[in-house]
């Protein structure tokens, strides 16, 4: 089976969902539809230590691509993600070359990083003897910092040129949040628009990844066609407050 990095590398659109319900009996439930994969949040989701544990099983288990958000400068929890056999790490409020460079010391064994030995789970996963992991591990393990401050997009060639940083990963909110100078959020204010636009195009001239989050799974469209590669389509309590009132209106049930 390919990897989420072999499927990139294709140039294949991979599009997952966003789990913050903290429930890896969701998450399995998730893990069984079409989506490529299923991110789960430690930042904003109430996903702890250990739901990511049994969340990673479930992914891994039906054959779809695990990845985590790791909570603000959690950096120990992306070498224990890897461990577990998540295929992806994204790093939330990464604003400099320096956070970057941290970021990819946890991410990524040497001479790139220092990522600590103990791969258990994803020896496992990709079926190799342990010691063959540590030549393909820093390939196929990848590595997304986020941008989702003005900071960040004006470092943004020197944090995506960081030896050991995969891709990068636009948070639409947070960004707009900044731009707004703190007036308001909107994933879709015109202000963020360009800017956006123009990190997937820098990304590929790097030979990077872009991926992004889009809010509502009507952004998602737009966003693949400026060139993001890897989309996630909104989160779990978004999808499950629609399923509800779909439900609602199918049985022609009002309420007001
Ligand atoms: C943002 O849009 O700021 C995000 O972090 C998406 O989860
Ligand atoms: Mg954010």
């Amino acid at each position: 089976m390919l990897t989420f990095a072999d499927r990139m590398h294709k140039g294949e659109t991979i599009y997952t969902l966003w789990s913050q319900v903290g429930s890896p009996q969701l998450v399995a439930q998730f893990a069984l539809s079409d989506f490529d994969g299923i991110v789960i949040d430690m930042q904003h989701g109430v996903h702890s230590d250990d739901t990511v544990v049994t969340s990673g099983e479930a992914i891994i288990a039906a054959d779809k691509i695990a990845i985590v958000r790791l909570p603000v400068d959690r950096f120990d929890a992306a070498s224990r993600a890897l461990d577990l056999g998540y295929e992806a790490v994204i790093a939330p409020m990464i604003n400099t070359k320096q956070d970057a460079q941290t970021f990819a010391k946890f991410m990524k064994y040497p001479p790139i990083g220092e990522r600590s030995w103990g791969p258990g789970r994803a020896v496992q996963q990709h079926k190799v003897k342990s010691a063959d992991y540590l030549q393909i591990a820093n390939q196929q393990t990848l590595a997304f910092a986020m941008i989702e401050t003005r900071k960040a997009y004006e470092n943004f060639d020197e944090i995506i040129s960081t030896d050991g940083i995969d891709g990068i990963f636009v948070g639409p909110s947070d960004l707009s949040i900044d731009f707004a100078n703190g007036a308001g959020v909107d994933p879709n204010m015109p202000e963020t628009q360009q800017p956006m636009k123009d990190m997937a195009i820098r990304a590929k001239q790097h030979g990077k990844f872009a991926g992004i989050f889009a809010r509502n799974p009507e952004d998602a469209p737009r966003y693949t066609s400026w060139g993001y590669q890897f989309v996630n389509v909104s989160y779990d309590g978004a999808l499950l407050a629609d399923g509800c009132q779909s439900y609602l209106e199918r049985a022609e049930i009002s309420k007001k």
